[in-house]
């Protein structure tokens, strides 16, 4: 169906839920009914000798099969309509989206009412040419059988009532709006854990600062697939006999309180927002420690991933880490001195003791580094930075600028004191790694 003129628009959001439900309208035949709307201007003037005729109302009809009376519909739908007027005149269109709670389960138990004409949820379509077409998305958010158990085809949907009303260009509304009462349907998103996770049964092994990763789509529900609105995440303390059992540990997550996830992150373009960081889980001091990490996906239905899986990948959306508290924490990054040669060496996270360098006779030396790995614990590489015989670490005016090249200038070293060559190597998450190398004459 040609749509000539659409627009998006978001009303507000419905109650119970952070996902609104949004329109895109257009209509069609705009040329053909400006001109009827003309002639009968035309036709309205010749006629006005006596007292003018009073009035009338417009009459509203929906005229596509979707949504269906009483049908099962997808939450994305396109629905058309189109107005009469006996006294003919321009008309426009309004729309009300009632929807019914939640616990209304059954079409024989919902009382369909005509709204107030004065109702606060009366919105106009962009444009108002007969016929006339909106795309509507609409909440479809109530999983009605047990998570637990076996959710079939994982159906979520929400009762709704929509109402159409003409209005012509004296004013006059439609007070029989035409109206369906459907149900709306759709698939809660997928969201799988990237590496380091692992998917079941395995655990995955990390230091106590790391990050998780995430992929996932979204089912609109008839296999169109489209970007999930938002994911959250939770990270859950196990003991190691919970860690153990994978039953346990999926009545952990089924029994998290809303309170222990994060803040829904917006899907959006970027790659960060498939991401969490985490620092210091655990404290260096007190020993391992075991953790369930899960994510769930919302979609622009407020569907959310109602089950928890561990595998297999592409449905892991928990997974079990073994968090190892003397695990260095940060990149790894080489570095070689190229010029002699006098070596190659490898810093595994945080700040590692100092490597001393024998270089009796030597000139000058020229230092080489990277690239650093991050992927054991989640994070990406960012950037390095440099310095010789830095006083204080924290002040930037002694360092390099930070930057993506893996090498610094040749270095002539002091023939009586100690040279210290200073690198540091940064990831995404902001972790970083101190390599020092004490050259001895
Ligand atoms: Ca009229
Ligand atoms: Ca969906």
């Amino acid at each position: 169906m040609l749509l000539l003129a659409d627009s998006f628009r978001r009303p507000a959001p419905s109650s119970g839920s952070g996902v609104a439900a949004f329109v895109r309208q257009g209509s069609r035949g705009g040329t053909g009914a400006a001109i009827t709307a003309a002639f009968l201007l035309l036709a309205g003037c010749e006629d006005n000798t006596g007292t003018p005729a009073p009035n009338q109302a417009p009459e509203t009809d929906l005229t596509s099969s979707v949504p269906a009376e009483g049908g099962v519909e997808l939450h994305h739908l396109e629905v058309h309509f189109s107005g009469r007027d006996a006294d003919g005149s321009n008309l426009r269109f309004e729309y009300l989206l009632h929807t019914y709670p939640r616990a209304l389960a059954r079409y024989q138990d919902i009382t369909v009412f005509t709204p107030a004409t004065d109702d606060p949820r009366w919105a106009s379509t962009q444009g108002g040419e007969t016929p006339f077409a909106i795309d509507l998305v609409v909440l479809a958010d109530t999983l009605r059988a047990d998570p637990q158990g076996d959710i079939g085809a994982g159906h979520f949907d929400r009762w709704h009532t929509l109402y159409v009303r003409a209005i012509d260009s004296e004013g006059a509304k439609d007070a029989t709006p035409a109206q369906r009462t459907f149900d709306a349907y759709t698939v809660a998103p997928v969201i799988w854990l990237l590496p380091p996770a692992v998917p079941g049964p395995e655990t995955a092994t990390l230091p106590r600062s790391f990050a998780m990763n995430w992929f996932g789509v979204d089912d609109v529900g008839d296999g169109h697939t489209q970007d999930p609105e938002a994911v959250r995440w939770v990270l859950v303390h196990l003991t190691p006999a919970e860690a153990a059992d994978p039953a346990l540990v999926k009545q952990r997550l089924y029994s998290v309180p809303e309170s222990a996830w994060s803040d829904w992150l917006p899907w959006g373009a970027e790659a960060a927002a498939r991401q969490a960081a985490l620092y210091d889980v655990m404290p260096p001091e007190t020993g391992d420690s075991w953790h369930a990490f899960a994510v769930q996906g919302l979609d622009d239905a407020g569907a959310i991933t109602p089950q928890f899986a561990d595998a297999p990948f592409t449905q892991n959306n928990y997974g079990i880490l073994h968090v190892v508290s003397n695990l260095p924490v940060g990149p790894t990054v080489p570095v070689r001195e190229v010029q002699v040669p006098l070596g190659n060496w490898v810093f595994e996270g945080g700040t590692p003791p100092a490597i001393q360098v024998a270089a009796a006779g030597v000139d000058s030396v020229t230092l080489e580094w990277g690239p650093m790995t991050t992927g054991h614990y989640g994070a990406q590489s960012k950037d390095y930075r440099y310095g010789w015989n830095i006083t204080n670490i924290h002040n930037d005016g002694e360092w390099s600028p930070w930057t993506t090249l893996h090498a610094a200038p040749p270095r002539r070293l002091s023939t009586t004191d100690l040279d210290v060559f200073y690198l540091q190597a940064r990831d995404t998450i902001n972790l970083v790694t101190t390599a020092r190398l004490e050259f001895q004459n």
